[in-house]
């Protein structure tokens, strides 16, 4: 008898691409530009060369400079017997080499699995064997953890993977500065219609899926991102989020950083101390970071000492920032905030830098693209009426329109003429300005009482003790679920009696007052710093 493996797939198996009538309105319209990702650089390179692409510390590498990098990142790795259209699973810290690594991968038409320092051996072997990557590549350690040894753990779980390239002491696998530098290898011809990069999706249930992203669709991503943004070759661009999420990378991010020519820094420890330092060091003029660490910032101005003044743009997304630490943000810092809602799957919002200090502050930004269709539904998939709440589904040209190797989640997640349905409740106001107000499934239900975790933390972020809030339900024999809040305070921890009297003068509904309190020191945040309510529920 003979065991055979399945034969490998090609990468396009399980992948949902736009229909055929939707990708030529894109293109027709302009939306796509026939241009693949790796092009950003080499155009920059032409029109730029000796312009600052990378600082790191007092080094400056220019763009001619991260171009022939770049090259010789995808010839090396081409010449290591990796083909265009495999996959390879990316795990970096947001180190300087990051970008020369990506463009490499994009330019030799191999695709890369962007998966977040944080994530561990459940994770990456899940995206590695999904994927079928054929390589993993990573930093050699980063703080206290050792990423060889998960990589020696996840090459033995799935075989497809036949690399290990580390960034550092490569330990038992193999240098990532020891792949060849070759620079004669024609490098392939790609087609911008075809998947250049998978993101990890951010949900906080069940195991992470994979986002196929076209070369067309993030194109325009970054550079309408970029235009929206009004970044020009003169702005400086800090990477504080980990580089491999789609708000760092793409929002304009990187690669809109890199489609205009301005220069990109990187930094790995985004504590005020050392993220102002890198601001100050490096004139940074834009940034993205999610609510708690905008929060952090704005707080340690009081005793930091830096000169944040060309700190122009401030990116705030990821979850909700609430109005009252909204307001707080671009005083403090003596920036300009900016609201990004966005998602791995797609659709972006922005508040726009003319937008008012209201609209700024009350809203999670409007769609980057007028072809971006944006429906706002009822539990039975009717509109609702303008200005009510109901969840938020979407299509347009950066959209995707399944996830990858998903079929039967894809029948859930998607309606059938294509929408996204994004689980978000959001009120969409006149101007187009959306708010979000909760998760649909970020709900405790309480007796029959439907109770939404996000309003409850807004009020509880009001008090003026609490510096992050959580609301989660935990069973209960009689109610089903009762309401814990569990708080992060500055001094004294306020009584559960205070707390419900504080909220009561807020004139919330008496059902919606928290059954329980409890203090933590620390919230547990996701792979890219979002509080992450399923580790919260079962710490409590
Ligand atoms: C960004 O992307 P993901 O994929 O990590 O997470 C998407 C989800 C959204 O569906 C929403 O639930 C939440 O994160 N979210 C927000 C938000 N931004 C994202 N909820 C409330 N207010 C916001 N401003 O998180 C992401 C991708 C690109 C740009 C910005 C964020």
């Amino acid at each position: 008898m003979t065991s055979t493996s399945p034969a490998p797939t090609g990468h396009r198996d399980g992948y949902v691409p736009f229909p055929a009538d939707a990708a030529e309105s894109y293109r027709t319209a302009g939306y796509w530009a026939g241009r693949p990702l790796g092009d950003l650089l080499r155009d920059t390179a032409r029109r730029h060369p000796g312009r600052p692409a990378l600082l790191d510390g007092a080094t400056v590498r220019d763009y001619a400079g991260l171009d022939a990098d770049a090259d010789a990142m995808a010839n090396g790795l081409l010449a290591l017997g990796i083909a265009p259209g495999d996959r390879v699973v990316v795990q970096l810290p947001n180190v300087p080499e990051f970008p020369a690594v990506l463009f490499g991968l994009l330019r030799a038409g191999i695709i890369p699995v962007l998966t977040l320092p944080a994530h561990r051996r459940a994770e990456i072997e899940h995206l590695a064997a999904l994927s079928e990557a054929v390589a993993y590549i990573v930093a050699d350690r980063q703080g206290d953890f050792d990423y060889r040894e998960l990589a020696a753990t996840v090459t033995e779980a799935v075989p497809s993977l036949r690399h290990v390239l580390v960034h550092g002491d490569p330990g038992p696998f193999t240098a990532l500065s020891s792949v060849p530098r070759v620079s004669d290898t024609a490098l392939p011809e790609i087609d911008p219609s075809d998947i250049a990069l998978m993101l990890v999706s951010g949900g906080t249930t069940g195991l992470p899926k994979l986002i196929a992203r076209t070369h067309d669709d993030y194109v325009y991503n970054a550079t309408a991102s970029a235009a929206i943004c009004e970044l020009t070759e003169d702005d400086v661009y800090l990477a504080t989020l980990p580089a491999a999420h789609n708000f760092p990378l793409a929002c304009p991010g990187i690669l809109g950083t890199v489609s205009v020519g301005g220069a990109l820094a990187f930094i790995t420890d985004p504590s005020p101390e050392n993220a102002f330092a890198a601001i100050e060091r490096y004139r940074v003029s834009v940034t993205a970071v999610v609510p708690p660490l905008a929060q952090l910032w704005s707080a340690a101005v009081e005793w930091e000492e830096a000169d944040l003044g060309s700190l122009r743009l401030l990116q705030v997304g990821g979850a909700k920032l609430v109005e009252v630490n909204a307001r707080e943000v671009g005083p403090a810092l003596g920036t300009t905030l900016q609201q990004v809602f966005g998602m791995a799957e797609g659709l972006l919002n922005f508040t726009r830098l003319d937008d008012s200090a209201d609209l700024v502050c009350t809203t999670q930004g409007r769609p980057l693209s007028p072809a971006d269709e944006v429906r706002v539904v009822d539990g039975a998939g009717a509109e609702v009426a303008p200005g009510e709440e109901g969840e938020l589904l979407t299509r347009g040209p950066y959209t995707i329109r399944g996830y990858y190797r998903a079929p039967e989640h894809n029948s859930r997640a998607f309606t059938p003429d294509g929408f996204y349905r994004s689980g978000d409740l959001v009120r969409r106001l006149p101007s187009g300005h959306l708010v979000v107000s909760g998760r649909i499934k970020d709900v405790i239900n309480r007796g029959g009482e439907n109770i939404s975790c996000d309003e409850l933390e807004e009020h509880l972020l009001a008090h003026p003790a609490v510096r992050h809030a959580a609301a989660v339900g935990l069973p209960d024999s009689s109610l089903g679920e009762k309401v814990c809040a569990v708080l992060v305070v500055d001094g004294e921890m306020p009584t559960l009696g205070e707390i419900k009297t504080f909220l009561t003068e807020r004139g919330i509904a008496t059902y919606k007052l928290p059954d329980l309190l409890r203090r933590s020191q620390r919230l547990p945040v996701t792979a890219v710093g979002k509080i992450d309510k399923k580790a919260l529920r079962a710490e409590v």
